[in-house]
């Protein structure tokens, strides 16, 4: 059974930046029902069983059933890429990275503001729904890019690379308060982010 991370925030917590309504929708209803259907779909899968999401990622080839396949990605995703998306938001974040992945990024984009830049460009020219991902190899490099849907990079590179920032791009992340506007819910987002998250999943993946 795969389960929801717990926030280490209250709904209203990211407020202005991002609104309680959409955290508790976000949540409650869109996470909790990826999780609910990924769940469900796995029951129908025991050649799944026991294994990680990032193991069932990379195993998604080897269903034959299409309906069942587009469910455990679709679901699965949306379950990976949710608890990413909340555990990297904090009341306290923004500002920026330090020691080993400030160091990278500026080794790889030249600055925190090219990053950022980059961040941006992949959210707001994704079309349709989707996410922004910065992404870490085993060897420590970093790379930005978008994934329609709920899929992410573990998915599109069978494991190669693993997001340790994710920002969600579909309308109901922001659509209440931001409405059409994706670029100042990335601006919001920003003022969110928790760097020290993102720089323990870095580490995580070059462990
Ligand atoms: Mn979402």
């Amino acid at each position: 059974m795969f389960k929801q991370i717990e926030l280490s925030y209250d709904f209203k917590d990211l407020e202005p930046h991002i609104d309680e309504l959409t955290m508790h929708t976000h949540y409650s209803k869109h996470h909790a029902t990826y999780t609910n259907n990924l769940n469900a779909a796995l029951e129908k899968a025991p050649e799944l069983s026991g294994k990680t999401i990032e193991e069932i990622f990379t195993s998604l080839d080897s269903l034959t059933d299409e309906a069942q396949k587009n469910a455990i990605r679709n679901n699965g995703g949306g379950f990976y890429n949710h608890n990413l998306y909340f555990d990297t938001m904090s009341p306290k974040g923004g500002g920026h990275p330090e020691g080993k992945l400030a160091e990278q990024i500026t080794k790889d984009f030249g600055s925190f503001d090219v990053l950022k830049e980059k961040l941006t460009a992949a959210a707001t020219t994704r079309f349709g729904s989707g996410w922004a991902w910065l992404s870490a190899n085993k060897a420590g490099d970093l790379k930005v890019t978008s994934s329609p849907n709920q899929d992410n990079p573990i998915m599109e590179t069978k494991g190669e690379w693993t997001p340790i920032l994710g920002i969600d791009v579909w309308e109901h992340a922001y659509y209440l308060k931001y409405k059409n506007l994706r670029v100042d819910y990335v601006k919001a987002f920003f003022d969110v982010t928790d760097w020290n998250k993102v720089a323990a999943n870095y580490k995580e993946v070059t462990a």
